[in-house]
């Protein structure tokens, strides 16, 4: 089929008669499937979210157009397409709130930047507290927050019953509610919409997006990467931006070096849909529980990792339980409710629950992995930041301080609280 550049399509309600009589046979394809060329100047190894966002901003930002996202499935078939699309920027070290609310502000203007609705949702995030440390933690990050001009508030457990009005204060006896970080701003996002997004945008530009094609190696030669091997033949590369999200320690073994993180699965479910109940994110470290409403109106409802290391991308029986029996104690109301479905995805977990932006020790190769069970939320900062280290070929006043180095130096930044789910 005849491939047409994605910047002729634009949304009219002529086109939108038109292919709904002709049963969407005739849709424009979103981005195109080009064949490989021999070489790139950048080539991005993983199509989620951050992978796609890097790209764009490479050649958004920095005139690299000559750019391969090289995908072994499809874009945003990992982690982008299996997370419960949390959005906050509420963590408590300096350079993870740089991050976090850098990226907060790029949600802002994102549907309008990509021209695509990603249908970012501010309904505001609590991080429940249920025991008096719990409180003071609570309360030390929002002040943390406050002095980085993060908008998070301290609510007591009235002020929480405000903001929720169906939850039960009580919490089933085994974990009242004494108050809840508050982020106004946070929120919900379309997950594969902003994959989507990003992905048209990069192929307006020029960037190849090949899907099916899995990264199986690298050419390094004198310590320099100069090209990858992938099951679609060998492709050469002056740059290689690596972001595999669960599976940055095979590929950082493939390039010959190791890398300090976990490999946990992390599940999540949905209910079946019921109207409007619940209109903001509720989370709770101590419950190892979170939950949110989607506009389809089914419960959104997610675990804490599976403590074993793994590949599957399915979590087990009893924490999706636990944490069901958890939710159904803070909410009595969904008691009756029935679950729908059930996934997982691979969360790569660094020691101190923060991730990794870096140059690595081969030359010209860089790396962005270990955001664990919160990347979705950083992704057009993670992008935005990792486009501009690759493109200056060195750290960068907001990548710096998550350099690999730092498990070497000790400076690291422990983020095991704001983190807010547990693992
Ligand atoms: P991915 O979308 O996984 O992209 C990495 C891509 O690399 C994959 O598509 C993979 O196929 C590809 N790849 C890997 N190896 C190769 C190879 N050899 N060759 C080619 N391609 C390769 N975060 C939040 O902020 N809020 C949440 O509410 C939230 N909920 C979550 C719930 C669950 C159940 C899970 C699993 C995660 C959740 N997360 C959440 C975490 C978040 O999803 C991840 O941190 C984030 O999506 C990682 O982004 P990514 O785009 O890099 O990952
Ligand atoms: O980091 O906010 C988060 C999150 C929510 C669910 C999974 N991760």
């Amino acid at each position: 089929m005849a491939v047409q550049p994605a910047k002729k399509q634009r949304f009219n309600a002529l086109a939108l008669f038109r292919n709904a009589l002709s049963y969407h046979q005739n849709w424009e394809q979103q981005w195109r499937s080009p064949a490989p060329l021999d070489a790139y100047d950048v080539i991005i190894v993983g199509g989620g979210g951050h992978g796609l966002a890097t790209a764009y901003y490479l050649a958004k930002e920095h005139g690299i157009t000559n750019i391969a996202v090289l995908e072994k499935g499809w874009i945003g078939g990992g982690n982008t397409g299996r997370n419960t699309t949390i959005v906050r920027s509420n963590y408590l070290w300096d350079e993870s709130a740089a991050m976090y609310e850098h990226a907060m502000k790029l949600w802002e203007g994102l549907t309008q930047e990509l021209n695509y609705n990603v249908m970012f949702s501010q309904r505001g995030v609590l991080n429940l507290a249920h025991n008096m440390t719990d409180v003071r933690d609570t309360q030390r990050r929002v002040n943390a927050n406050r002095l980085n001009g993060i908008d998070s508030i301290y609510l007591d457990a009235k002020g929480v019953k405000k903001v929720v009005p169906g939850i039960d204060l009580r919490g089933g006896g085994r974990y009242p509610v004494l108050g809840a970080s508050y982020q106004p701003r946070g929120g919900t996002a379309r997950h594969d919409a902003v994959a989507w997004g990003y992905a048209r945008k990069c192929d307006e530009m020029g960037v190849h997006i090949i899907q099916n094609c899995k990264v199986t190696g690298f050419d390094i030669e004198g310590g320099v990467v100069k090209g990858v091997q992938t099951t679609k033949g060998r492709i050469g590369a002056k740059k290689v931006g690596l972001v595999p999200a669960g599976h940055s320690s095979v590929l950082a073994s493939m390039a010959g070096f190791r890398l300090p993180v976990e490999s946990h699965p992390l599940q999540a479910l949905v209910s079946e849909p019921i109207k409007p109940t619940i209109h903001n994110v509720v989370m709770s470290n101590a419950v190892h529980a979170y939950i949110s409403q989607s506009d389809k109106g089914e419960l959104v409802i997610g675990a804490g990792v599976d403590q074993y290391i793994s590949y599957g991308q399915r979590g087990s029986q009893h924490l999706a339980e636990e944490t069901l029996v958890a939710i159904c104690e803070l909410f009595p109301q969904y008691k009756r409710m029935k679950m729908l479905r059930q996934w997982g995805g691979i969360v790569d977990v660094c020691p101190d629950a923060s991730p990794i932006l870096t140059s690595t020790p081969v030359g010209n190769m860089y790396l962005n992995c270990g955001w664990g069970t919160g990347g979705f939320k950083a992704t057009p900062g993670s992008g935005h930041a990792f486009a501009a280290h690759i493109a200056k070929g060195e750290p960068t006043a907001l990548t710096a301080p998550f350099a690999l180095s730092r498990f070497e130096t000790g400076f690291l930044i422990d983020e095991h609280g704001a983190a807010a789910v547990a693992h």
